[in-house]
């Protein structure tokens, strides 16, 4: 399950980037993987780099670049991991979302409720970054985060991301599927649910010295939804480690449910019998269901959710679909949960 291989449908990430967004990185990236002097991302990297010319860049710029590929390896050695393979299976009717936008407008309530917390993120400590795993499993048991990537494989995808604000944006995660975890964590038959549980340290993030809310940030899934294909882990963005903000180390990603599900900087996942009550529910329930997939046709009680803003695009708005447009892949799971409040 664990064993690093090339799936068939592995392309270099650079066969489906719109060019633009993709310049802007690449050659960082390749100077910071040349510099590193590991081959860690295997076969990947090797033909992401041989598409380019393959040699790594000599002389002043290249000095630079290994003094700056072992400062970033010191503060996260996850680095030379990326960027990772893209997976082709999962497309875009969109561009992506600017990195810029994306990430200088953020929900990150632990340092703040504003959109603008990018620089207050950047006081987390993601290292050493300590991932519990218990409940219903068959043993307890506590994972650091690079153990945890050595255990799994990285592939990026791009999601579309759809807030219960209206936004919304498109992004290249990299990280690995949650039935990964799940198959890692060894659940036992009793497990229903799976609950995850945001870093709840007030000294690092302002937010949570907020005594009205109910920290720590929790989210919760069903085990079927946290084995479906497009559950996702992410550890990256843009080809490189997750910035902050975003929530690194390890964050879910879940395109066919609002934004509030893909909990942020996990250190938490616990396997259930009964289904968790997550932090947006226990604040407000009537507005905040534990399913949460994204329905057009169901408003939530302030914000219609008809059409979508996409951010970074001077207020463009596009219909939103059912599922996010993801209903190809989870419909099925709901089949027989029809009298369930499935949307908001
Ligand atoms: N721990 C934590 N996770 C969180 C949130 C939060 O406030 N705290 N906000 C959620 C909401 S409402 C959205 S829309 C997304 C925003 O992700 P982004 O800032 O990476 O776009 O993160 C989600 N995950
Ligand atoms: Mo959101």
């Amino acid at each position: 399950m664990f064993i690093k291989r090339k799936k068939g449908w592995e392309l270099p990430d650079s066969a489906a980037t719109p060019e633009a967004a993709y310049k802007r990185h690449s050659r960082r990236r390749l100077l910071a993987t040349g510099a590193a002097g590991v081959v860690a991302i295997g076969a990947g990297a090797a033909l992401w780099m041989s598409r380019r010319g393959g040699s790594v860049p000599q002389g002043t710029a290249s000095t630079t670049a290994a003094a700056d590929a072992q400062t970033a390896e010191a503060a996260d050695p996850s680095t030379s991991l990326y960027p990772a393979m893209r997976n082709m299976r999962y497309r875009l009717d969109r561009e992506i979302t600017d990195e810029k936008v994306s990430t200088t407008y953020n929900n990150f309530y632990e340092f703040g409720s504003s959109k603008n917390i990018w620089q207050a993120a950047q006081r987390l400590p993601i290292r050493p970054w300590e991932i519990r795993i218990d409940g219903k499993v068959e043993k307890e048991r506590t994972v650091g985060i690079d153990d945890l990537l050595k255990a799994v494989s990285l592939e990026e995808r791009v999601y579309r991301h759809r807030c219960v604000e209206a936004w919304a944006m498109a992004v290249p995660w990299t990280g690995f599927p949650m039935k990964d975890l799940v198959a890692f964590a060894k659940p036992l038959s009793a497990a229903k649910f799976v609950r995850m549980e945001t870093f709840n340290n007030p000294d690092v993030a302002p937010g949570l010295k907020a005594s009205w809310y109910p920290w720590p940030y929790i989210e919760g899934l069903t085990i079927e939804e946290a084995t479906n294909e497009l559950a996702f882990l992410a550890t990256g963005i843009y080809g490189k480690p997750v910035v902050k903000q975003m929530g690194a180390p390890l964050r879910l990603v879940t395109p066919w449910k609002y934004g509030f599900k893909s909990i942020k900087s996990i250190v938490r996942f616990t396997f259930t019998e009964e289904r968790p009550k997550s932090f947006w529910e226990v604040i407000q329930g009537s507005e905040y269901g534990f399913w949460a997939n994204v329905n057009p046709k169901v408003p939530h009680p302030r914000w219609s959710q008809a059409t979508e803003e996409l951010i970074g695009t001077n207020g463009t708005r596009v219909p939103t679909q059912l599922f996010n447009g993801y209903g190809d892949f989870v419909a099925q799971l709901y089949a027989d949960k029809q009298s369930e409040r499935l949307w908001t």
